[in-house]
């Protein structure tokens, strides 16, 4: 339609102001003719989407700029392929990074309605489960802010992480519904539609004289259909584009079925497809190892990756250009089939020749790895693979076959060395490795942080990283100080503008001119209110949604994660134990007074985790209503952790734990945004905690425990817990209630199995840790009892923070891996 006119003839819709008055009015004209709603009778979510239609509107303009710039400069474009995204709230985000803040606020106070209200009614695309979906959303804004033209490729489930309600102290899981008043940031792309095929057969033309090739004709077909929210970058610089797609059904309804009364036989093939994005698989870090879960991995893949090859073809006349032009980076190994149907859709859909498909493959993807655990690592079935995607099962076969030739015939690989870097896992049930695949087919290999990568290459991927020793590098994880310092602490970076000025606003590093700070005792006083403030709005919060009432001048101690054995919530429940055992026998004593948190969901099958939770929910009950304790003590586990509950929880805390048993937790990123926002860590050295250690330098955290080495050896040899646990008083007495019943009189042998374990095998080394663990929360103690000392190491953790922005991240990322 536009074709045969000249675009730059056609009047241009005028440049959005910020005026607020003008603001207030096209908000009133949003809810009148795009909502329907007179003003009279508008309802608070009513004022938040007209709010946010206005607010996108200011976003659109710098979005088609920033599109448009990429096509005109053919420039690289990164794709950040993840099977989750877990953004949050996103409209208090939008308004900052354009600078509309003030004008926003005004314009809605004129009318009546506080931002902060509507602001709160904003539902969390909890689209992720933890510290992997989370570092996407961080990435995908510092991409925008760093001005990366960059595409995140996800799923837009309809339903994102359980809601997480306690009964009795159990945790229940409920369908979170994200979507229920529509989703005003997102636009439908019904253009962008792909099909994806599932199962079916694979047919071989040509052989002998002509080169064979293979047309995999599937059995099954959906529709991928894109769905687009903006994203952008500080200050507005950029917009980069979230696209989730979702599965849609090729024909919506079987009319003949329907016509001849087969109702619901009719729409049998309909939901089937709909069910494909329907949920978030809600396991952090252990496979589902499901068809669906696998069928969604291929879904998103697939689509991903004919939009790509599209897109390029519609700039380039050619793919021998795709590495110089396209970087695809692979989110953990969930997205690692893309590998394949790459491979595919060059030799079967575009007719290159394998080897050449393979080099422009290997050239275009890099892979990120997010943890070791053994049972974390996927894999699928041979027999599944071979049915749901066979034409992918053969390229599988066929890039084994050439690496290991390559790796015995060249590299002289032995026997043991070439079974551990196949494909094909062979003990027991045969089953693919997606992280070899990840791996074999990628140019860059990942880590995120110093001590994980260096794992990655003597544990998991040591044979793969002796025959390909330049793969693997280190990109230590950020987060964005956009949202996890700026928004989530209007205090607090107030009172750094005040102190050093505006630059580290675009620089997170030159946080550092607060470093002087730290020996100014009026700045540590100021330093300590906005502290005490955003303690008083967590107190209230608690006091709101749970009824339990904490003092905000105690210290407020705080463990917000999933749960999981190698994070040792556990470890902190008995010490909290024992601290309650020496309280009350030792009255005299000048204790502390704290109040420990915990948040965090448990994967519903995750039985040990669920047990945990549990345990915290039956400590709590006890302690808090204990006259003995005098309220030197409290423990609260606060329901349904999610992005908007860490935003007030992780400014109002004065402890940071981050004790995770050494070797196990590839980096975290909680971590860095409790010290960012001036917590003291508690920590053991195990992921990015070592080099949070070397910034901050170790005089303002505090370490324990064993380290990676030692637990690894301690695994090796066997180490005794027994004899550990006998050894320690205060352990074996606080064992030993929790084992007999003390928390849970209703049910004395609830927790005997967990303490049995921690008795038997320790295999997370809690009783090995404990004492480190206990003395290190002495000398916590310690420390804020002298407020002069507490204050400014805590100050100083906020100035040396500064390196863990997710913008050094993508800038190394960008330099080292993308070239971009
Ligand atoms: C998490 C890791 O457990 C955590 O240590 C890390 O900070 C985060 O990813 C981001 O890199 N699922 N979640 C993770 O790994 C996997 C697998």
């Amino acid at each position: 339609m536009i074709n045969n006119l000249n675009a730059a003839d056609l009047p241009r819709p005028a440049p959005r102001s910020s005026n607020p008055e003008i603001m207030a009015a096209e908000i009133i004209e949003r809810l009148t003719y795009r909502i329907g709603k007179d003003v009279k009778v508008a309802k608070p979510h009513d004022w938040l989407t007209a709010t946010i239609l206005v607010v996108r509107d200011r976003i659109i303009d710098k979005w088609m700029a920033s599109t448009r710039k990429a096509y005109a400069d053919n420039s690289k474009r990164v794709y950040y392929l993840s099977l989750e995204f877990l953004i949050g709230r996103l409209m208090r985000d939008a308004i900052s990074n354009i600078g509309l803040m003030q004008e926003i606020r005004d314009a809605l106070s004129s009318l009546g309605v506080d931002l902060d209200v509507i602001a709160g009614l904003e539902p969390d695309a909890a689209l992720g489960n933890g510290g992997l979906g989370r570092l996407a959303a961080c990435f995908m804004e510092s991409m925008a802010t760093v001005d990366i033209p960059a595409y995140g490729y996800g799923i837009r489930y309809v339903h994102g992480l359980f809601r997480q309600q306690m009964a009795d102290g159990w945790q229940v899981e409920l369908p979170e519904t994200w979507l229920a008043h529509g989703n005003p940031w997102e636009f439908e792309r019904r253009e962008s539609s792909y099909e994806v095929g599932f199962g079916g057969s694979v047919e071989t033309i040509g052989g002998y004289e002509e080169p064979q090739r293979f047309v995999w004709k599937p059995a099954e077909r959906v529709i991928a259909m894109a769905y687009d929210t903006p994203v952008v970058g500080w200050r507005g610089t950029r917009v980069n584009t979230l696209r989730l797609w979702s599965a849609q059904p090729i024909d919506p309804i079987l009319l003949a079925a329907f016509n001849a009364g087969d109702h619901i036989g009719a729409l049998k093939e309909s939901n089937k497809a709909e069910s494909l994005t329907r949920v978030l698989y809600p396991a952090d870090a252990t496979p589902a190892g499901q068809e669906l879960r696998l069928r969604q991995e291929f879904f998103f893949s697939s689509a991903s990756l004919q939009d790509i090859l599209r897109r390029h073809l519609q700039q380039y006349p050619d793919f021998t250009s795709l590495p110089d032009k396209v970087s695809i980076q692979l989110n953990d190994t969930h997205p690692a089939i893309s590998i394949c149907e790459m491979m595919r859709l060059l030799c079967d859909v575009h007719g290159l020749e394998f080897d050449e498909a393979w080099t422009i493959t290997r050239g275009t993807f890099s892979y990120t790895n997010h943890t070791l655990l053994p049972e974390a690592l996927e894999s699928w079935p041979v027999p599944l693979l071979e049915r749901l995607l066979p034409r992918h099962m053969q390229i599988v076969y066929a890039i084994n076959a050439n690496t290991l030739v390559y790796a015995r015939k060249e590299k002289k690989m032995p026997d043991q060395q070439i079974r551990s870097i196949s494909l094909i896992d062979e003990n027991g049930e045969r089953r693919v490795r997606m992280g070899n695949l990840a791996f074999i087919g990628s140019h860059s290999i990942n880590g995120v942080s110093a001590l994980h990568t260096e794992l990655m290459k003597e544990t998991v991927f040591a044979d793969l990283h002796s025959l390909y020793p330049d793969r693997i590098n280190n990109k230590t994880n950020g987060i964005t100080p956009r949202r996890w310092l700026m928004q989530c602490n209007p205090g607090l970076t107030g009172l750094i503008r005040e102190a050093i000025g505006d630059d580290f606003l675009d620089d997170a590093e030159k946080l550092t001119a607060l470093d002087r700070f730290a020996d100014d005792a009026g700045f540590r006083a100021k330093f300590a209110e906005v502290k005490r403030l955003n303690k008083v709005r967590l107190a209230n919060t608690v006091a709101q949604r749970m009824g339990i009432r904490v003092d905000p001048s105690a210290m407020f101690d705080i463990q917000i994660k999933r749960i999981h054995e190698y994070k040792r919530q556990l470890l902190n429940l008995v010490e909290t134990v024992a601290l309650y055992d020496q309280i009350r026998s030792h009255p005299e004593l000048d204790w502390v007074p704290r109040v420990k948190f915990f948040a965090g969901k448990a994967a519903p099958s995750y039985h040990n985790a669920k047990l945990i939770i549990k345990l915290a929910n039956d400590i709590a009950r006890v302690i808090n209503n204990d006259p003995a304790v005098r309220g030197l003590l409290k423990v609260v586990f606060i329901p349904n952790y999610n992005v908007s509950l860490a935003e007030i929880m992780v400014p109002a805390a004065d402890l940071s734990e981050q004790i995770s048993t050494a070797g196990m937790e590839a980096s975290g990123t909680g971590n860095m945004k409790f010290a960012l926002n001036g917590a003291l860590t508690i920590g053991t050295l195990d992921g990015a905690n070592v080099e949070m250690l070397e910034h901050v330098g170790d005089e303002n955290i505090v370490i324990f425990g064993m380290t990676a080495d030692e637990v690894a050896k301690a695994r090796a040899e066997g180490h005794n817990p027994r004899a550990i646990i006998e050894q320690s008083a205060e352990l074996s007495q606080a064992l030993s209630s929790i084992a007999s019943g003390v928390f849970s009189p209703d049910d004395r042998s609830r927790f005997s199995a967990l303490i049995d374990g921690i008795y038997n095998s320790d295999w997370f080394m809690v009783a090995a840790d404990f004492d480190a663990y206990a003395n290190a929360q002495r000398e916590v103690d310690a420390i804020w009892s002298d407020p002069d000392s507490w204050y400014a190491k805590t100050v100083r953790n906020t100035a040396r923070m500064g390196w863990f922005s997710s913008d050094r991240t993508i800038r190394q990322y960008a330099a080292d891996i993308w070239r971009a």
